[in-house]
């Protein structure tokens, strides 16, 4: 039974990387801890305030917001963090060579009614200029640039999926001795699925394509597609990606035109990039429906995406329907 560490120095991870992904697991197991103790640690619910993003910031978020900003801002090898609930980037106290990302608690409506949510962060290198710590355009480089990315997933059990560009690995936290223990590597993602998740809800705000190819999935075997779909849908991009590591499936939050200057729903820099990495490292594919998502030329923290992600023949199938 291999430990993180173990794991990433097996990978020939570098070791200041490894510092600053070790102090973002420390900050996840305390996310864990206090996620399972629930209404008894008295912080559910929602705060009077609204990030950046517009949103009702549960008291959650916060927490798990300042326990990942206060650990990284203090690390010898951090230049300086991004997350969705800081309106700006955050430099850190010290000069350090890796940049940060993080949506702290994702699906974080999931929280009161106690289904899974997650935390997902991205390891970026800061540009070798002379560009300050608290100069945002350090992030602005796009997916392919990610030295490490994965999330936590507070479920039944608490899971670390991550890649430094090695494949995927899983790992369970032992709540016994609080150490995440590796009990899956080299995930691969079935190339092909018959499950979609999407929010159906918004079906009338899509393009036409995507509305194409949802109606010719619900036509079933009788469809242009041949066989019949079951749907998913869990309001929480950390679950559904999760069960698509482990089983195939598409994902989509597609371009919407409820707010038509927003690209989509999902930010770029710390959701879209960091799952479309490991979705390829685990042989699947992640799109924008017209391009990878990897390839996306950020211009500000906050940039929203629309993503296709998921088994590489089915995200084909969308591509080409955005194609025609
Ligand atoms: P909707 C959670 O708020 C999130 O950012 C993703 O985790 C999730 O996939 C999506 O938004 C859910 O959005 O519109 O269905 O509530």
């Amino acid at each position: 039974m291999k430990r993180l560490d173990q794991v990433l120095a097996a990978d020939g991870v570098p070791a200041e990387l490894e510092l600053v992904i070790n102090d973002v697991i420390v900050a996840c197991k305390d996310i864990a801890f206090k996620l399972r103790q629930g209404e008894l640690a008295g912080i559910l619910g929602a705060t009077e305030d609204e990030n950046v993003q517009g949103e009702t910031q549960k008291m959650l978020d916060v927490i798990s917001n300042d326990l990942l900003k206060d650990i990284l801002i203090d690390n010898p090898y951090v230049k300086a963090i991004g997350s969705e609930e800081e309106d700006y980037t955050v430099a850190s106290t010290t000069p350090g060579k890796y940049l940060v990302t993080f949506d702290p608690l994702d699906g974080s409506s999931n929280i009161d009614v106690n289904l899974s949510v997650g935390t997902i962060f991205s390891i970026l290198e800061a540009p070798e200029d002379d560009r300050a710590a608290d100069d945002q355009s350090i992030f602005l480089q796009n997916g392919r640039k990610q030295v490490a990315a994965g999330y936590v997933l507070y479920g039944p059990s608490a899971l670390l999926v991550m890649s430094t560009g090695n494949g995927v690995n899983i790992f369970t936290l032992d709540t016994t001795v609080g150490e995440f223990i590796l009990t899956k590597s080299g995930v691969q993602i079935p190339e092909d699925t018959a499950e979609f998740a999407i929010n159906m809800s918004n079906q009338r705000f899509w393009e036409p394509e995507m509305k194409q190819y949802i109606d010719d999935c619900l036509q079933g075997e009788e469809g242009p597609l041949g066989k019949r779909y079951n749907m998913r849908w869990v309001a929480s991009m950390v679950a559904e990606v999760h069960r698509i590591l482990m089983r195939g499936g598409i994902f989509m939050y597609p371009y919407d035109n409820r707010d038509p200057s927003k690209a989509g729903k999902l930010r770029l820099m710390y959701e879209g990039n960091p799952m479309s990495m490991l979705v390829e490292q685990a042989g699947g594919a992640s799109s924008t429906g017209r391009m990878d998502i990897m390839d996306v030329a950020p211009q500000g923290i906050h940039d929203r995406v629309p993503v296709v992600l998921g088994s590489k023949n089915e995200v084909a199938k969308v591509v080409a329907y955005h194609a025609k």
